[in-house]
């Protein structure tokens, strides 16, 4: 049984038309499946053709010109005890990134305030944890309602959450929740040994349970192959609902991290992975993530041409560097790009 459901949050988040097949009554059932062959044959066209193939796509469910903006606050630096390969966060790598307390509520505050004046519409919290602890959990309830109620979208990506944290999580107005597939099953057990991609399924469960909405992806550049590249889409787009919000994070390297030195990734294949994305997910954002800053605007261009429609704005991510904003609104100038 079929019906077109048009949601007013949909339109207001710039889906321009909601595809027959994608809404079903009562439940929003995903009937697209996609197998890893599918997507590796997407990554195979010629490049002009894979192109043409996504901005139809995107033209067909999203104002082509709009790009959501969010903005990254790190509540909580380093001391992390997980060991993902690339992350300067964990405490057993030597980075320059020290363990810091929790912030203080207003300074958390006064961050989502100039996030705001300076166009984002979702303010991102995120914590360098395995995953909360009640007593950590409390005060950032009370930063979500907070940032909430000065009108900004709230996400938090805090690690794993256990039963009933999500409906806390829920119940003091989180919108997104951030929490990576970060690569392809089979490639996983490379780069993270601390906690298993079931894990990671589980949380994201838990997340849908509460109704809050999915920002899931992972990160391209870390030695994976392109069938793992392929592999990653298709555990996002083969979700009951994919992601509402897909970041594609290129691999930032930091010194002290195992993957430090890992081959740099071509600029023109990361660009591939975001149509790729777009393709099998074609009513999610797709976010241009980490790796802005080493990414020459001609690349991004082709980022945003190739479907991606949402980026991390402000000179910081978590811990590593973004371009300023000034930078992005010269770069969206020249595109002649809106933010939503
Ligand atoms: N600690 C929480 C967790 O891992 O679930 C939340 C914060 S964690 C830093 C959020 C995500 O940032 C990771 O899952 C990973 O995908 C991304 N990330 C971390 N370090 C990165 C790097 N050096 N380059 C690109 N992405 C990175
Ligand atoms: C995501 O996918 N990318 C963001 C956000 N979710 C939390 C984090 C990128 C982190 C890059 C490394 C750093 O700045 O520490
Ligand atoms: Fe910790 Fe998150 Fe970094 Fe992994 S990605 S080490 S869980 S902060």
């Amino acid at each position: 049984m079929l019906e077109v459901v048009i949601d007013t949050q949909d339109l207001k988040n710039g889906l321009k038309s909601i595809p027959i097949k994608a809404k079903h009554l009562n439940e929003n059932v995903n009937l697209d499946r996609w197998s890893v062959a599918e997507i590796a044959a997407l990554f195979e066209l010629p490049f002009s053709d894979l192109i043409h193939r996504a901005q139809t796509v995107h033209r067909e469910n999203f104002d082509p010109n709009a790009v959501q903006i969010s903005t990254l606050l790190s509540i909580k630096t380093g001391g992390c005890s997980e060991d993902c390969g690339y992350c300067p966060q964990a405490a057993r790598y030597h980075t320059e990134v020290e363990d810091e307390p929790l912030m203080k509520l207003e300074d958390v505050l006064a961050a989502a305030n100039e996030a705001k004046n300076n166009g984002a519409s979702r303010f991102c919290m995120g914590a360098a944890w395995r995953g909360p602890k009640q007593r950590d959990l409390d005060p950032v309830l009370k930063m979500i309602a907070e940032v909430k109620a000065m009108g900004l979208e709230t996400c938090a990506t805090l690690g794993m959450l256990k039963e009933g944290q999500a409906e806390q999580l829920k119940e003091a107005g989180l919108d997104y929740y951030n929490h990576n597939l970060d690569t392809a099953p089979e490639f996983y057990g490379d780069v993270i040994t601390t906690r298993t991609y079931q894990d990671r399924l589980d949380t994201l469960g838990r997340v849908r349970s509460a109704d809050i909405y999915i920002c899931s992806g992972g990160i391209i550049g870390m030695g994976e192959s392109r069938n793992q590249r392929a592999g990653l889409l298709a555990q996002l787009a083969n979700m009951e609902r994919p992601p509402e919000s897909v970041p594609i994070n290129l691999l930032t390297q930091v010194e002290g991290t195992p993957l430090n030195g890992t081959e740099e990734l071509d600029p023109i294949e990361f660009v591939r992975t975001i149509a790729a994305a777009r393709i099998t997910m074609p009513q999610s954002f797709v976010r241009l993530s980490a790796g802005r800053q080493s990414m020459h605007e001609g690349i991004q261009a082709l980022c945003f041409v190739a479907g991606a429609n949402s980026i991390f704005y402000g000179e910081k991510l978590l811990t590593t560097a973004n371009p300023e904003a000034a930078t992005d609104k010269k770069l969206f100038a020249k595109l002649g790009i809106h933010p939503l």
